[in-house]
């Protein structure tokens, strides 16, 4: 039985709520995923509060199964991208079905990987499939996956709200990372997020979001 305390809350007025309502909505909308990274340098301490901010995601029974690795180091980053990119190649090659060709030709992606090697920063998201109690047997973790894609969702956000970029990068399968990052067999990467500046000739798709009315129903 864990103990309780009270809530600290302050309610806010409705003009004050529907104001940061509209203003959280219209930021978060600002948000683009871009590919071209500016290979200027981003403090530790931005990528530490970023990480802080993730770290305070809900998860399942509070387990916080969650490892943020987060690399700088050059030649950490250049063998990351060698590794992702060789996958990437089969992947493109001939992992790719026509369907999830023709869904990707949008975004111009392909297994060049450079904004694994132009962020200062590569954020790799580990989640932790189950914990390891004391003496070392398995502790079951409940809704890894939905635990670590809310973690990732408020990592994403603070990258957006320092005035920084990210991409979420998938490499399949990313069993390389458990490898280069020396991570534990609980450990399964889940998503590779290279933060940095955007490139000053940076591109994004020209892409619209789907409308209020194609998101939401309401009863
Ligand atoms: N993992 C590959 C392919 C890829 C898949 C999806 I779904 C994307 O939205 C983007 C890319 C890659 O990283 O290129």
């Amino acid at each position: 039985m864990s103990a309780f305390i009270p809530l600290s809350h302050q309610r806010l007025s409705p003009t004050e709520s529907a104001r940061r309502a509209a203003e959280f909505a219209e930021h978060l909308d600002a948000r683009r995923t871009t590919r071209h990274f500016a290979t200027d340098a981003v403090p530790r301490e931005w990528i530490e509060l970023a990480i802080r901010a993730a770290g305070t995601a809900p998860s399942g029974a509070h387990q916080q199964p969650w490892t943020f690795v987060a690399v700088s180091n050059p030649d950490l980053k250049q063998r990351m991208r060698d590794a992702a990119e060789e996958e990437e190649r089969r992947f493109y090659a001939d992992r790719i079905t026509p369907e999830w060709r023709a869904a990707l030709e949008p975004l111009g992606t392909d297994a060049v990987k450079t904004h694994l090697t132009d962020a200062p920063w590569v954020v790799v998201l580990f989640r932790q499939s189950y914990g390891l109690h004391a003496d070392g047997s398995r502790q079951t973790f409940y809704y890894t996956q939905e635990s670590c894609g809310i973690a990732a969702g408020f990592f994403i956000a603070a990258v957006h709200t320092m005035g920084l970029v990210t991409l979420t990068h998938t490499p399949s399968p990313m069993g390389f990372l458990s490898d280069l990052l020396e991570r534990p067999a609980n450990e399964k990467a889940f998503l590779v997020m290279p933060v940095g500046y955007p490139a000053a000739n940076a591109q994004v798709p020209a892409l619209t979001r789907k409308s209020l009315a194609d998101i939401a129903v309401f009863r």
